[in-house]
């Protein structure tokens, strides 16, 4: 959906304007999607008039280091929100600056904001005292106005407007956002949410991670999904199936890890089944609405 870099509001540096040698591997390898870690993030510029406090983005709680994966450490990704409709769980969603939560269209779609709630800090639904969670209710859903046109489940990109900040802390810290321009193609993926184990099985009491390799679009064009993909998706998973996310992990992240920095590049979308041979999980490609989501959380803090 979205072409346009911006790199100015990242204050990203453009790879191609220094010609010594060592930038063109960099650009090179940025571009067939190969580029080493990096530890560092390019700062943001937030609105002065909301005297943001400094946070750092994408920092898991324990940096060490669905279908097919293991459970989470508990909190270990801070970022990490349950989407609960009438206080029942449904979606996962990432928490992306202290207002918004970023999940996929087709969580919200008909859905009456009032009966909404984003819930942080959980780990085990089935235990209420285990961690202690906090809710926010939502002010606004603001899903992308073209989403279903040009495919089913195409920008499949919701923001949720919470109807009071959240502080930043290490246990609620927000994800990064990917770069624009990269393919991701080829790095692992890992996708985290409380969506069922198995095929048509139930969702996950406990959060739960999975690791899938990234695949460029025209290899998964060659799955059974053929010209079901579009641009604005992105496919991960093994050609055997095995490993996947699967129903209740919708709107949930597909992380990348650049250096100690999880980047969100792909939210939960769709996928035939789970875990399937020849049919990768689908994910919204994060990157393609970089400029769509600075635009519509203008009022918010990032880190
Ligand atoms: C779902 O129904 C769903 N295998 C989510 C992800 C995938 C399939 C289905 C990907 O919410």
């Amino acid at each position: 959906m979205e072409t346009e870099v911006v790199s100015q509001i990242l204050h990203m540096k453009d790879p191609t304007s220094n010609s010594t040698h060592k930038n063109i591997i960099d650009w090179f390898l940025g571009v067939v999607g190969l580029k080493p870690d990096e530890n560092t993030q390019p700062p943001i510029t937030n609105p002065p008039n909301l005297n943001c406090p400094k946070c750092t983005c994408g920092l898991a709680l324990k940096h060490k280091r669905i279908v097919g994966g293991v459970e989470t450490l508990v909190n270990e990704y801070p970022w990490m929100v349950a989407l609960h409709y009438n206080n029942r769980f449904f979606c996962g969603a990432s928490l992306i600056n202290d207002k918004y939560v970023l999940t996929a269209a087709h969580c919200v779609n008909g859905f009456n904001k009032d009966r909404l709630s984003a819930v942080f800090l959980d780990h085990d639904r089935s235990n209420s005292y285990e961690t202690t969670t906090f809710t926010r209710k939502i002010k606004s859903i603001l899903r992308h106005k073209s989403y279903g046109q040009g495919g089913s489940y195409n920008n499949d990109i919701a923001l949720l407007k919470l109807d009071q900040a959240v502080s930043l802390s290490d246990m609620t810290r927000p994800v990064c956002l990917p770069p624009t321009g990269r393919s991701f193609t080829g790095l692992n993926g890992i996708a985290v949410g409380w969506g069922a184990t198995e095929q048509h099985g139930q969702t996950s009491a406990k959060l739960r991670e999975v690791s899938v390799p990234i695949m460029s679009n025209s290899d998964c064009k060659n799955t059974g999904y053929k010209n079901r993909i579009t641009d604005n998706m992105m496919c991960a998973g093994f050609n055997e199936g095995k490993k996947d996310s699967c129903q209740g992990d919708s709107g949930g992240p597909l992380h990348v890890i650049n250096g100690n920095f999880h980047q969100v590049v792909g939210i939960v979308s769709w996928g035939e089944g789970c875990a399937q041979p020849n049919y990768p999980g689908v994910y919204t490609r994060v990157n393609r609405f970089i400029t769509w989501i600075m635009a519509n959380t203008k009022d918010s803090c990032y880190c």
